[in-house]
Formats: C-alpha cells, structure tokens, sequence
C-alpha cells in the first residue's frame, strides 16, 4: 500500500506545543513520503528520545522507538537487514550530536545509506530547555546560569568533514523547500544529513519567528558538487543560515553496496528461517 498524507498519520493527535515546529517539519515529511510513492513496507522510521522523535506515536509506519542518542547504530542494522527499504532517522539535535555525536560521525564516515532528519531547536527541549550541542556561547539556560561557555557544534562542517555525501539544513516553516529537501535526501545513494532549524516557542525565546524572519534565507546560485564551496558557506561566521542542499556526491558506493554477501539479494530474502522463525527463537529460550 502506497504511502499519503493520510495513511501515514495514526490516530494520536500530536502532543507539541501549539506553534512548535515539528508541526511544520512533520508535515513536509509526509508529504516527501507520498511524492516519493513508497509503499509503506518500505519505509523504517528509527526514532531517538525527545520532543521530535516523540513522532513515533503519530506515525503509522513501521520502526523502532531507540534510546536517546543510539537510534543510528539501530537504523544502521534495519538498513544492513534489509537494504530495499528507505531508513529515516529522527531525532533532535540534542539527540544525534550530543548523546549521538559518535554515531552520527560513524554513519557518514561509513556512506551508510539511511537519512537522518535531525530537528534543531538549539535547546534540549523535552527536558525543558537546557544548554544543547548547537545553543550559541554565552546564552543563559537552567543549566548554563552565567552564559554557555562551549562554542556551539556545526553539523554542517563536521558532516561533510566526516565523509557524508549529502549535507542539508532546512527550515521548518519553508514548506516546500523543506518537502524537496527531504526527498533528495532520501533517494540519495549514500549516507544524507538534514539538518532542520526549528523553533521551540517553549523554551528557546531567542530564535523566534521575528528572529528567522531576519536571519534564515535560501542558499541560491551554489554547485553542490562543490566540497570546498560547501564547506565555507556553512562557515560560523555566515550573515545568515542558508537553507537548501549544501553538498551531494553520488558517485560514491554506499556502505551496504560494498559488502559481498549482500549481492546474492537482502540479508532477509536469504535468510532461510524467514518463513518459519520458531527454531530460531527456540535457540534463544
Ligand atoms: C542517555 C540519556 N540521557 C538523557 C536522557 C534524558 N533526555 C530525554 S529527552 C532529552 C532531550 C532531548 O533534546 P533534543 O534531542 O534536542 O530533542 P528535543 O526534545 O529538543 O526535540 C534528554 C536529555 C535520556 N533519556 N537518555
Ligand atoms: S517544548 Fe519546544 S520542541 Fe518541545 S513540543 Fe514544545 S515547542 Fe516543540
């Protein structure tokens, strides 16, 4: 069964804040999902722990609720499994660079074809707004009292210095561009990064819409073939955050392409036992 905007939605109304923009980011998703025409046994979902991730109730898909931090290495085997399915991470920014930084780097290091839809809100939100990997020095949180004293994390530049072969940033509220975005990306051959700027109207009151209305535009006029432009306009020192497909390099084989043994077909179309699993989980009794 092909994948709309409406089968893909559970009956759990979502729990966000009125305003929040995972409401926005959800919504393009979705829409990626059914533009793509997927059916929904191809598509895993792997979620980590917060506000975002949270999404596990309220879609009807297949996938994994992980653990804060460590959904990749799961999303990594879903993919390893069976490697005819699209895998899409979901997690915060919290989530995959802090708890998760070591996987994220891993997974892009590995071209390991999956799709990480990363929500920044630059606070860790479902713990009510502390300090996170990409809150800018200085600003006061409850767990940073006199001003964050870390620089902040630039996903960005340390994708694409880990190897990734599709380097992203979106915007919750640009619809559109978001939708394409995430489309891209998960039809990308390799090992994607969106990075999806959003506001938490909850507990982060700097970045608020006024705030994006002077600070976010359209990356325009960029090769993203491009490693070295990539690199330099996703700079700390950039005026304003540039959204739209930073870099992308398809000429490289994915993780899952390079392993023999899964020439022969996916890991679970060989597995004998598909049919009838009882012996195997007479194994582990
Ligand atoms: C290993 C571990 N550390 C800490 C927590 C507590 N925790 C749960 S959600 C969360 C914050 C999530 O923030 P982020 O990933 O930025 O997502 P957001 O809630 O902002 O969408 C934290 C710290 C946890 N569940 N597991
Ligand atoms: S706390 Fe922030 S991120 Fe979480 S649902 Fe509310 S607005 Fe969204």
């Amino acid at each position: 069964m092909k994948i709309t905007k409406k089968s893909i939605k559970s009956p759990i109304t979502p729990t966000w804040c009125p305003g929040c923009g995972n409401f926005g980011i959800l919504r393009a998703f979705h829409a990626a999902l059914e533009e793509l025409e997927l059916n929904h046994e191809e598509v895993v979902i792997v979620y980590g722990v917060g506000c975002a991730p949270n999404e596990a109730d309220f879609n009807r898909t297949y996938g994994i609720h992980g653990l804060h931090g460590r959904e990749v290495p799961a999303a990594i085997g879903a993919k390893l499994a069976n490697h005819d399915t699209k895998v899409i991470v979901v997690g915060g920014e919290g989530d995959l660079y802090g708890e998760g930084a070591n996987h994220f780097l891993f997974a892009a290091r590995g071209n390991h074809n999956i799709t990480m839809l990363v929500h920044n809100n630059w606070r860790y939100s479902l713990t009510t707004g502390q300090a996170s990997p990409t809150t800018p020095q200085g600003t006061i949180t409850k767990t940073t009292p006199e001003g964050l004293i870390e620089m902040p994390f630039n996903p960005l530049q340390i994708a694409l210095t880990a190897h990734a072969t599709f380097v992203a940033q979106g915007f919750s509220n640009n619809y559109k561009q978001l939708k394409e975005i995430i489309k891209s990306a998960i039809m990308h051959r390799g090992y994607s990064l969106v990075d999806i700027i959003q506001p938490c109207v909850t507990f982060n009151k700097v970045h608020d819409m006024n705030w994006y209305r002077n600070n976010i535009a359209e990356l325009e006029g960029h090769d993203a073939t491009d490693w070295q432009a990539a690199f330099d306009l996703s700079s700390d020192t950039r005026e304003k955050i540039l959204t739209g497909i930073y870099y992308q390099n398809e000429d490289l084989p994915a993780y899952h392409e390079q392993v023999e043994q899964l020439e022969a077909g996916n890991l679970v179309s060989q597995w004998e036992a598909q049919k009838d699993i009882s012996a195997v989980v007479e194994d582990y009794l």
